[in-house]
This record gives C-alpha cells, sequence and structure tokens, in this order.
C-alpha cells in the first residue's frame, strides 16, 4: 500500500499518522479487529458458541418496545428497526452503509448483551452456488437449518420445499411479527424457508461476484451488489443481494422481515466483506468512494418524501436505534472496517469500526 502524506494516506495505513499541520489528526485505535470467519471454517465450540449467542438475543426481553411495542425480544428489536428503515435503505446508495452499521449494532448486542466473544461469521456463497441445499451453514445441528417442509405454498409460488424452518439450530424458535411493512403487526409462526436453487445457481456463482467486484466504481458497484431491480425482467437484474434474498426464500424473501430468519446475517456480512475487499482493491479513490441519488431506484418508489441529491460522507443514517446509544450517525463513519478514531475528511466524525474479513 502507498503510504503518503497525503490526507487520504494517513488514512489508509493504520499505523500512521496525518502530516501535521492538514488541520486532520488521525488517530487511529484499531489496534486489533475483531476477526469475522466464514461460518464454515468456525470450530464446533465457535458454532456452538455463535448460535447459541443468537438464541440469546432471542430470548432476551426487548428494549425498543416502547417505540415498536410488537418486539418481544432484542432479537426481535432488529427485525422491527429493518423492517421499518426498509424503504431508506434498500435499492439506493444508502444499502451499504446502513447495513454495515445494523451488522456492527448486532454483532455488539451479542457481545455485550450475550457474552459471545467472537466475530459476526460471514457466508461465502460463492462455495455454494452448485447445490445450496448442501451448504454446510444449511445442513446439521449447529448449523441454520435447510429448507423449509411442509405443503404450505407461499404466495411467492410453488418451489423445491415448504415453509416452515424444522432443523439445525433454530429449529423450533418462534417470530412474533407478521412479515409486511412497518408498522409491525404481531403474528406467532415458525421462520419460513423456500428454497430456489436455480436462483442461487445464477446468482452466487464465482463468476457473477467477479463481475461485480470489477465495478469501477461506488455508483456502479453498489447496484451490482444489491441488485438494481427492473420489474419488467427482474430476474437478471436481481444482483447478488436480491438473487441471494430470492434463493432463500420464505422470510428472505420478504424485504422487510426477511431478518427474522438469522441466516440474514452471515448472508448480509458476506456483501459487507465484499464491499471492504472492493475498496481494498484501490484503497486510495475508493475508502472514502460514496455517490448515487438518496431516492431509492426504480418504480417501486418506496421513499417518496426522499431528499433530493446524492448521498455524501456526511449522510446521517438515522434512526438506527437498536442499541441505547448507537456509536455513530454518518456514512462517513461507516467507509472503514477498520477506520476506528480516523477522520474520513477534515472536520468529520471519527470512524468507529475496527474488525476485518478472514478469507
Ligand atoms: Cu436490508
Amino acid at each position: 500500500m502507498k503510504v503518503s502524506t497525503s490526507l487520504l494516506g494517513g488514512v489508509l495505513a493504520s499505523t500512521a499518522f496525518a502530516a501535521p499541520g492538514h488541520g486532520f489528526p488521525s488517530v487511529p485505535t484499531c489496534t486489533s479487529p475483531v476477526i469475522r470467519k466464514e461460518f464454515r471454517n468456525l470450530s464446533t465450540t465457535e458454532k456452538a458458541s455463535f448460535l447459541g449467542a443468537v438464541k440469546c438475543l432471542m430470548a432476551l426481553p426487548p428494549k425498543l418496545n416502547a417505540t415498536y411495542p410488537a418486539s418481544t425480544s432484542r432479537y426481535e428489536d432488529f427485525l422491527v428497526v429493518h423492517q421499518e428503515n426498509t424503504p431508506r435503505v434498500h435499492w439506493a446508495p444508502m444499502f451499504l452503509p446502513w447495513h454495515r452499521g445494523f451488522l456492527q449494532d448486532f454483532e455488539d448486542a451479542l457481545r455485550d448483551e450475550c457474552s459471545y466473544t467472537g466475530g459476526l461469521p460471514y457466508w461465502n456463497t460463492a462455495l455454494d452456488f452448485a447445490d445450496i441445499s448442501a451448504s454446510p451453514l444449511l445442513n446439521g445441528n449447529l448449523s441454520f437449518g435447510g429448507d423449509g417442509v411442509g405443503d404450505f405454498v407461499p404466495p411467492e409460488g410453488p418451489s423445491s420445499g415448504g415453509n416452515c424452518l424444522a432443523n439445525g439450530f433454530f429449529h423450533d424458535t418462534r417470530i412474533h411479527i407478521a412479515q409486511g411493512p412497518a408498522p409491525a403487526v404481531s403474528d406467532d409462526r415458525c421462520i419460513l424457508r423456500y428454497f430456489k436453487p436455480f436462483i442461487s445457481a445464477f446468482w452466487f456463482a464465482p463468476d457473477k461476484v467477479a463481475t461485480i467486484m470489477a465495478s469501477p466504481n461506488y455508483t456502479t458497484f453498489e447496484p451490482a451488489v444489491e441488485g438494481d431491480m427492473n420489474p419488467l425482467n427482474p430476474f437478471p437484474t436481481m444482483g447478488l443481494h436480491t438473487g441471494g434474498h430470492a434463493a432463500i426464500g420464505g422470510d428472505m424473501s420478504d424485504m422487510f422481515t426477511s431478518n427474522a430468519d438469522p441466516i440474514f446475517y452471515p448472508f448480509h456480512a458476506n456483501l459487507d466483506r465484499l464491499w471492504a475487499k472492493w475498496q481494498a482493491v484501490d484503497p486510495t479513490n475508493r475508502q472514502y468512494q460514496v455517490g448515487g441519488a438518496i431516492a431509492p431506484r426504480g418504480v417501486l418508489n418506496m421513499w417518496p418524501t426522499a431528499p433530493a441529491g446524492d448521498m455524501t460522507l456526511d449522510y446521517v443514517l438515522e434512526p438506527l436505534k437498536v442499541k441505547a446509544s448507537s456509536s455513530f450517525t454518518t456514512v462517513g463513519q461507516m467507509m472503514n472496517t477498520k477506520g476506528k478514531g480516523v477522520r474520513p475528511a477534515p472536520g468529520k466524525p471519527r470512524g468507529v469500526l475496527c474488525y476485518e474479513y478472514q478469507e
């Protein structure tokens, strides 16, 4: 990596300090980043400890039910916050930084409230494109479980399986929020799955990931990874994110309540990992590169009152209140996974993140 006296050079070298006189004190404090590993590379003990911590969040009482009365647990606090924010943070450049912060809050909750000591694991979906049902993440007692079973056919149409998750670590988990947009509606139900392997065979394939990673700038990378849905021709424009949600199906194909299914978290961590990898290809130009209209793309018109203009590093990511007080607010603070203590530019709030993905 080029270490220069330029502003960005000071930011990028985790041990370097920016040259004095720029009014841009960089005080990197991310000296031992949390390591986020691929789930299948966790030891049996690590798998049990991560999955157990998620179950712990499911058993803890909610903290947000003054705002969201339907939430019955800390796990469901995250569900209703995602549900409420969905129209503002999907099909838009906010997608990546908002979900990066959201995952950080989830990892923090596992660690602070459920004594978890590891990093949030990710799911390298490219390893399973040929057959998601054979994935180590979706098989066995220490996994997220497989396709749904039962003969209910959800509105999204028939496919390879049924509906209720019935095996794996979360086979008996009940969710108390109905699918669909905010406000949250109480419901007592299973976690829904409905595999569509033809979609994952297409979008999880390594050549599709390579195409996404070859995007030259943020305004092309972001829709490539998230999806740039053209309602007239949805399949070829799903992208890795929407394709993955659709391939797992059930809860994952409901864009509001998809994180009812715990596989949401390793799946989204993988998208975050790809963004960090894409940034690392050319950190001088990409570490703090954002852009694109704040208003969501497409004809869904999910956020009619969106402000005009492009997303910048100063854009305030509110409301994101899963924790009593989130340690970050702006897009700029979400741009560098090892940027704790580092300002994206003079006068901007210091970064708060300190983790890295193990390949
Ligand atoms: Cu989302």
